[in-house]
């Protein structure tokens, strides 16, 4: 049976600190995201784009930033996220910023409730967004997602998959980890969150940190992957607004893709932070669809199934 996906648009800022990233869904269109996953053998649905308020582009208050704007986003990520799955299909969010993770995964972890499965999530990211309003340095609510749906933040993105917390720090794996705030520092490790920063990578490599990152699933294990593109080194990917050098390389992030796709659990998907304003001739949304064609399976290698 053909796997089916959807495709979710959300073009928004409203939770960054630059603006952009609202024009990413088309850009990876642009870049041929359906035709591709077509050729992997997938049946794409691709739902179009969500509609939220746009970008006031307003100084923070108590710490956040465009609160009522990315609650309001957030709903429909949930609504839209939770019905593919309800429908059997596996969602790709392509985003938008990362604040829009709380909808997706919030969404996710309801299914599995309901579903009586177990959640793993996977975050791609040069950041580990686990800032809350009183530790944040910008109030942006793109580097809060993690810890709100940890149960850390405005009560409105920490209620809204209707389970408080939406998710353990357990069932997270943060992967590509280089950038961190100092008061975020201490809250990652108070909270334990499993976090395979660059140092690690470099040091032990990209496999033995997907074997860890991926092990103990089971077939009851959905798997999410949030993968913002902020995650690759900016010499591949540099259409994204927070760039942090020495992030994994093309082949890295290859392996780390395909190691998720032989899992056979991937059950969901983010594309954020992918901002074409900040692109060349969209090399960025182009490097992500190889690898998103990567975590469907696409294998470089000459590996007999
Ligand atoms: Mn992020």
């Amino acid at each position: 049976m053909p796997r089916l996906v959807s495709l979710i648009g959300a073009p928004t800022d409203v939770g960054a600190g630059a603006r952009g990233v609202s024009m990413g869904p088309e850009a990876l269109r642009v870049a041929n995201l359906q035709p591709v996953l077509e050729r992997l053998g997938c049946q794409v649905l691709d739902r179009g784009n969500l509609n939220g308020p746009p970008n006031p582009w307003q100084a923070p208050v108590d710490g956040y930033r465009h609160l009522s704007e990315v609650v309001a986003w957030n709903r429909e990520v949930h609504t839209a996220v939770y019905h593919e799955l309800q429908a059997g299909r596996l969602p790709i969010l392509l985003g938008g910023d990362h604040c829009l993770g709380i909808g997706s995964i919030s969404a996710v972890a309801r299914h599995c409730r309901e579903q009586g499965k177990k959640l793993r999530v996977l975050w791609l990211d040069a950041h580990a967004d686990f800032n809350t309003s009183l530790i944040t340095p910008s109030g942006n609510i793109h580097g809060m997602p993690v810890a709100c749906l940890c149960g850390h933040g405005p009560a409105p993105l920490v209620e809204l998959g209707g389970h408080v917390p939406a998710i353990q720090p357990s069932w997270v794996r943060q992967i590509g980890i280089r950038s961190v705030d100092e008061g975020e520092k201490r809250f990652v490790h108070e909270m334990g969150l499993e976090v395979f920063d660059m140092r690690y990578i470099d040091e032990m490599g990209m496999r033995h940190t997907m074997e860890l990152a991926l092990a103990m699933l089971d077939a009851h294990t959905h798997l999410h992957v949030s993968f913002d593109v902020d995650f690759l080194d900016p010499d591949v990917a540099p259409g994204v607004g927070t760039t942090v050098r020495g992030g994994p390389t093309y082949r890295e992030a290859q392996l780390c893709m395909e190691m998720i796709a032989d899992s056979g659990r991937l059950g969901s998907l983010d594309v954020m932070e992918l901002n074409p304003a900040l692109d060349v001739r969209n090399q960025t949304a182009e490097v992500a669809v190889e690898l998103i064609a990567s975590l469907f399976g696409k294998s470089t290698l000459m590996r007999r199934g």
